[in-house]
């Protein structure tokens, strides 16, 4: 899938800004004569979620009614136009000029139409009624009724329109889409490319990879509507985290000599794999250092805050983290491009996350998980950064999950044979897709939930549990949760759960278990940064305080700790 793109060619405008706003509380839908729109809509900040927007209605999950009057930002009748929404949580249905475009259903990942034959030369009005409503058949589903609102997942159900909304134009007859893989033979960078087009004849496609000092030129004739290509890079500059070099690959469409199109990708040359009880970058072993996090930001919610994204990239590096997990939703579109640019590696997961696998809502959730795989991998399977596919965090116990997940393991390595795919497991639970998984990805939180304010047992337990599932299944273990609430502040010797001793000490001797275990690739800590979750009595003002910075983003003393323990680069 192409982010949209400005060039000679392609065209976009961001519909951003302020938009109409309805609550629907009694879903009566917006009246009768509603090709013309609402009256009496409010004013709301689009992307954003809607929930700390206002001064009412914080808990209202849906449905609502999105509305925006636009006038055509250009001529275009020769191009195809698409609308293209980055991410609405969680049902959205979508109207442009009285007219019905389409339903999408799961947030964070995005969804586009061709509107090109409904779009006015003059007046348009786009309506978008959005139903962020949980419920048991939606993944992530609802579930828990200790929580309120009742989520079955820790973090807030944020609704509304997400990340940026895309006008764009794209050329009739051109390019569609492109996907790189890349290998690497001694000092050579291979780049195996997959571009699809309209059906062009006498069309030809010319590739150029253009790096620091020199440019690599390709010209072929255009035989079929998905067509391989290979391009080999003498002496290349591979993509790490110490050096993330990119490279601009520009895909120009000739037909009668003239370019009808055009698209340029950042490419970075690299590999990953597991070997033995290894991670590989480029060949060589990778200890990841870093955090699960959330997109979560006071008044903003879940929604796109590029300053948010900068901070926490500067915050992670401040720190000596190189990784992170998309933990429990793929990201923004930026968010990668930024992991790209600065060297850092993702764990890219889809939004399954409380998966019950009961009978009722099994088939729904394959459905969904399939459906989330296959979005997220035509969204990100051109960036260096993405690591790993990760299917689900903490699926329910169930014998039912083995052959659930296989379906899934299958689906995700014919969507992409070059990266290793891991499934979240919880503490306590049997996971069965570790049987298929490449890497164990396990959440621990001895000395917290269980073992409370007792670290050395907790210590223990979590050696000895590793240990037996590395000698059960002999891959690679990352450990992708561990931490502890702490009040910012709040101070305590000896140190005492809740306490910045406590959690300082608790991440200080689970790393130092990590670190005495030869095959574990990394460990990953729970969480960056306070954020807000549904209330109940174990979340002190609906916070889970597991940040090692604050929701503002001031670092706790374990943050200050582990830019000691980090950048010490011995890891
Ligand atoms: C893990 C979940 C994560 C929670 C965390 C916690 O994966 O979403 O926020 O526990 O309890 O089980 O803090």
């Amino acid at each position: 899938m192409l982010y949209p793109q400005r060039n000679y060619h392609r065209h976009f405008v961001d519909l951003s800004g302020f938009w109409d706003f309805r609550f629907d509380p009694d879903d009566k839908g917006i009246g009768e004569n509603w090709a013309n729109g609402f009256n009496y809509g409010r004013p709301i900040a689009v992307p954003a979620s809607w929930n700390d927007q206002f001064a009412d209605n914080r808990d209202f999950l849906g449905p609502a009614w999105y509305q925006l009057k636009f006038k055509k930002p250009w001529n275009c009748d020769t191009k195809k136009t698409m609308i293209r929404f980055g991410s609405v949580n969680y049902l959205s249905d979508l109207w442009l000029n009285g007219e019905m475009v389409g339903h999408h259903e799961g947030g964070h990942l995005p969804f586009e139409y061709d509107i090109s034959n409904m779009i006015l030369s003059e007046d348009n009005l786009l309506v978008l009624r959005v139903d962020g409503r949980l419920s048991e058949n939606h993944v992530p589903p609802s579930g828990n009724p200790m929580n309120n609102p009742k989520t079955n997942f820790d973090f807030y159900p944020f609704c509304g329109i997400h990340r940026p909304v895309l006008l764009y134009t794209i050329p009739i007859e051109g390019l569609r889409d492109i996907s790189v893989r890349t290998s690497i033979k001694d000092t050579t960078g291979i780049l195996d490319i997959t571009i699809e087009t309209t059906n062009l004849r006498d069309s030809h496609v010319n590739l150029s990879l253009k790096s620091f000092e020199s440019e690599l030129t390709n010209t072929s004739k255009i035989e079929e509507k998905v067509q391989k290509l290979t391009l080999e890079v003498k002496k290349a500059k591979f993509w790490n985290t110490e050096t993330p070099n990119l490279y601009d690959l520009t895909v120009d469409i000739v037909k009668l000599d003239s370019i009808i199109d055009s698209y340029t990708l950042k490419v970075g040359i690299r590999t990953i794999k597991v070997k033995g009880d290894k991670l590989l970058l480029n060949n060589k072993p990778i200890y990841l250092t870093g955090f699960g996090r959330h997109e979560d930001f006071p008044i903003t919610g879940r929604g796109y805050v590029p300053a948010v994204m900068i901070k926490d990239y500067s915050l992670m590096n401040w720190v000596g983290a190189n990784s992170f997990r998309t933990s429990h939703y793929p990201y923004s579109e930026q968010m990668m491009d930024l992991a790209d640019r600065l060297g850092f590696l993702v764990i890219d997961e889809i939004p399954a996350v409380g998966l019950t696998f009961s009978k009722d809502v099994i088939d729904r959730e394959l459905e969904l998980c399939n459906q989330y795989i296959e979005e997220l991998i035509k969204r990100d399977e051109n960036h260096p950064s993405v690591i790993m596919w990760s299917l689900a965090n903490e699926p329910h116990n169930s014998l039912k999950s083995g052959k659930f997940f296989k379906v899934l393991y299958d689906k995700t390595r014919e969507l992409d044979n070059s990266r290793p795919i891991t499934v979240v497991n919880m503490m306590g639970v049997k996971e069965r897709a570790f049987e298929f998984c490449e890497v164990l990805c396990i959440n621990r939180y001895y000395g917290w939930y269980m073992q409370p304010g007792n670290i050395d047992e907790a210590c223990d337990m979590l050696s000895k549990e590793m240990d037996k599932l590395y000698e059960q299944y002999r891959k690679p273990i990352l450990i992708s949760e561990f931490g502890a609430d702490t009040i910012p502040g709040w101070h305590s010797q000896p140190p005492e759960m809740f306490s910045e001793e406590y959690q300082a000490e608790f991440i200080e001797r689970y790393i130092e278990v990590c670190h005495s275990k030869p095959y574990v690739i990394g460990e990953h800590i729970w969480n960056l940064c306070d954020f807000k979750t549904s209330q109940g009595i174990t979340r002190m003002g609906s916070m889970n305080y597991k940040g090692v910075f604050t929701r503002d983003r001031r670092p706790k003393l374990a943050a200050h700790l582990l830019r000691k323990i980090w950048n010490k680069k011995e890891v």
